[in-house]
């Protein structure tokens, strides 16, 4: 993992959400593998149930390292299973408009942070294109839960953006002073809304409903970092299942050990199902609203990315919006990171793409194209340097370059700093990858691109280039 690109605790709300000791301490595990838990998969059939025996396979291992670990299931046994879609009418959501009206996003109030970037990607809802990676993703997860447990998961996936600040944060139990509030991370509407930063946002609520089971699938919305795994918007999963006495009574276990237990089980069950083969390990994690927790990393083209986090639901938020005397477990998963694993597609860009080239490669139900590039272009690299003021962030920087360069910008990554022991000023020097999906750039394109950053970098981010 590159040091320069983490960005320190905006990187993820599993950072985010953690005071900085811990949030140290899970970097720490997320990127040097000989911290990290791996998970054993048994690739054979057994005679208990293929669920169970997973589950019970697996576990946190301290600081222990064991081999990684990897999934196998042919192509064949995953075209044998007959899977039965959820059922459309279990798909009930509360129904939004397809896009927000621009005056509910884009205030005139002072707190307002939302970009016309980031509103001209609200209603287009990738989750719900069909024959889109993104679609067919959603679907096959779907589909993975109603297999598993028919008719237990209800689906919601039209659940408005626009979310108050107690649903995304107060009612997870994330703290007030948390930095995963501040603007430097989160977009927000007014003061008390927000573009929800999180499928989380609506674990309460739908608590509230006394659904037992529930997947909620939309559109989230980051400021972050900019590289071929992040994007300002990307699409989440949440899954919550609860469990009373009588099921960890029937399994022998302690209730919190058996809701890890058939979290890990469900997980893993859906990379197999997803992948087939493939090699994932389970990490520590933490997030305030679970205890305890785990993030799922997946290698992929040549690094280990984190998929999706997940735990054992906090008490107080069960009893509080549910009832007494039940447990649960709730994942958050990525559901561009999964695409970009199942069909091979390289670059979270192309998510976005409207290119038929790459559009016409994906088809409903076919979870076995795998991406070809129609062409690759090359890319180019401005460097940038100046120094940084105590206002400075790479968030508001990213912010910027994104909304100058969309997405032509590939990455932004800081490549060397130093303070001057006399002046205690610290410079930075930022590399800007230019390079487009569909088409060569010209010198003189990218010269303006990158003569406008210079300009926005030194007018609005109060730094002094160099
Ligand atoms: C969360 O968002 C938690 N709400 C997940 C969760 C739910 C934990 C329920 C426990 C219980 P995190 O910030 O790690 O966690 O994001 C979850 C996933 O979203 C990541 O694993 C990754 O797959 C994806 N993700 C995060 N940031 C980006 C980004 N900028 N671009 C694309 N995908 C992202
Ligand atoms: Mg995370």
């Amino acid at each position: 993992m590159r040091a320069a690109t983490l960005k320190g605790a905006q990187r993820a709300l599993m950072s985010a959400c953690m005071p900085a000791p811990v949030a140290a301490r899970a970097r720490t595990l997320a990127s040097a593998s000989p911290a990290v838990c791996s998970c054993s998969y048994s690739s054979t059939s057994s005679s208990s149930s293929p669920l169970a025996t997973l589950g019970s396979s697996l576990g946190l291992c301290g600081r222990q390292q064991r081999p990684f670990a990897r999934i196998n299931s042919s192509s064949s046994a995953r075209s044998r299973r007959a899977l039965r879609p959820l059922a459309t009418a279990a798909v009930e959501a509360r129904r939004g408009p397809a896009a927000p009206a621009k005056d509910q996003v884009l205030t005139s109030d002072p707190a307002n942070n939302v970009t016309e970037y980031i509103y001209s990607k609200m209603g287009i809802n990738l989750h719900h294109q069909p024959n889109h990676p993104i679609g067919i993703i959603k679907q096959a997860i779907y589909d993975y839960f109603e297999q598993g447990s028919p008719g237990v998961f209800k689906a919601f996936d039209d659940m408005y953006p626009v979310v108050a600040c107690t649903a995304n944060f107060d009612e997870i139990l994330i703290p007030a002073d948390h930095v995963s509030r501040s603007p430097n991370d989160t977009y927000y509407v007014s003061a008390d809304k927000v573009l929800r930063c999180h499928t989380s946002a609506h674990q309460a609520e739908l608590l509230r409903t006394k659904q037992p089971a529930f997947l909620v699938t939309g559109d989230v919305y980051r400021r972050d970092s900019i590289d071929a795994t992040h994007y300002p918007v990307f699409h989440q999963m949440e899954g919550v299942r609860i469990y009373g006495p009588a099921d960890w009574e029937a399994a022998g276990l302690e209730a919190t050990a058996f809701a890890e237990r058939e979290l890990k089980s469900a997980l893993e069950g859906l990379a197999k199902h997803l992948f087939g083969d493939v090699e994932c390990r389970w990490v520590d994690a933490y997030f305030p609203f679970t205890e305890p927790s785990f993030e799922l990393e997946i290698f992929f083209n040549g690094k280990w990315m984190e998929v999706l986090g997940c735990g054992v639901m906090e008490q107080v938020i069960l009893d509080k919006n549910y009832g007494e005397g039940h447990k649960a477990w709730a994942f958050g998963l990525g559901l561009e990171r999964l695409a970009m694993v199942l069909f091979d597609i390289p670059d979270i860009r192309l998510f976005w793409s409207d290119d038929d080239r790459f559009l016409k490669q994906f088809k409903a139900g076919d979870l076995n194209s795998k991406f070809k590039s129609y062409s690759k272009f090359p890319p180019c690299y401005k460097d940038m340097a100046f120094w940084v003021s105590p206002e400075f962030t790479e968030n508001n920087l990213c912010e910027l370059v994104r909304g100058i360069g969309g997405d032509l910008v590939e990455e932004v990554v800081c490549i060397d700093n130093f303070t001057n022991p006399k002046t205690q000023r610290t410079s930075n020097c930022y590399r800007i990858t230019y390079r487009s999906m569909e088409r060569s750039l010209t010198d003189e394109e990218i010269n303006g691109l990158q003569a406008r950053v210079r300009q926005g970098v030194a007018e609005q981010l109060k730094v002094e280039l160099r």
